[in-house]
């Protein structure tokens, strides 16, 4: 019986990946690294660390830059994201998102939150969602991001259901793997998953009910 659903935020509830490719393609470009949106692909759902390593590595130069530097850049792309976020509202919610989170809640099925984005709780306020997530698993509290399963095991407790009765929703392969190495059922959004749907207008209780049989 399902009694869970756990939401990544970035591709499944608002496309904030548009801000953050802006904001990581300006810094980029400052240091002399051309990037593009099939590239921009390989950071979604991996942490801001993560995807800054990954840019540096994909310039060739990586190895100039201390973890201090490191730290102050990542800050820095950071800062130009939030300015990009100042505009983020309800709109911005994605199709269906709303309806559906308002149909689980009728039905007492509790909600989590599994994004590694340390921006999570600023965005779901703007979104004007923050009071219908029962619970937002901290990212600077598990020890390894997505596909290592521990901010969707977090977020699974955080919620008090056991994972044989959540279902995880993510739009990245990173996120899906993390999903599946802790056995948790996975819906892919643009992404491949135990159900995979291509928008998110198509969720509903009754795709989730499926779960059940
Ligand atoms: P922040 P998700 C992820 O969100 C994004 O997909 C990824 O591109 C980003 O680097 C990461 O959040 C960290 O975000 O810099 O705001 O902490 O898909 O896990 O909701
Ligand atoms: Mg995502």
């Amino acid at each position: 019986m399902i009694r869970g659903i756990i939401f990544d935020l970035d591709g499944v509830i608002t496309d904030t990946a548009k801000f953050h490719y802006a904001a990581w393609k300006s810094l980029a470009s400052e240091l002399g690294i051309e990037i593009d949106e099939k590239f921009n692909e390989k950071l979604k759902g991996i942490s801001r660390i993560e995807s800054l390593e990954k840019i540096l590595d994909y310039g060739g130069i990586r190895e100039k830059y201390s973890d201090d530097e490191i730290n102050s850049l990542a800050q820095k792309k950071n800062e130009e994201y939030k300015k990009l976020l100042k505009s983020l509202d309800r709109k911005d919610i994605l199709p269906g998102i709303s309806e559906f989170i308002d149909e689980l809640r009728e039905n007492n099925i509790k909600i989590g939150l599994a994004s590694v984005s340390k921006n999570a709780p600023i965005i779901l306020e703007k979104l004007g969602l923050m009071e219908k997530i029962d619970f937002i698993a901290d990212p600077s509290k598990v020890e390894k991001g997505k596909p290592a399963p521990d901010i969707f095991i977090e977020a699974a407790r955080g919620i008090g259901i056991e994972i044989e009765e959540v279902i995880g929703i993510e739009d990245s392969d990173a996120g899906v793997k993390a999903m599946k190495n802790c056995k948790m059922k996975s819906i892919g959004i643009g992404v491949e998953a135990d159900i995979s749907l291509s928008c998110t207008s198509e969720l509903s209780l009754d795709l989730i009910k499926k779960f059940n049989k």
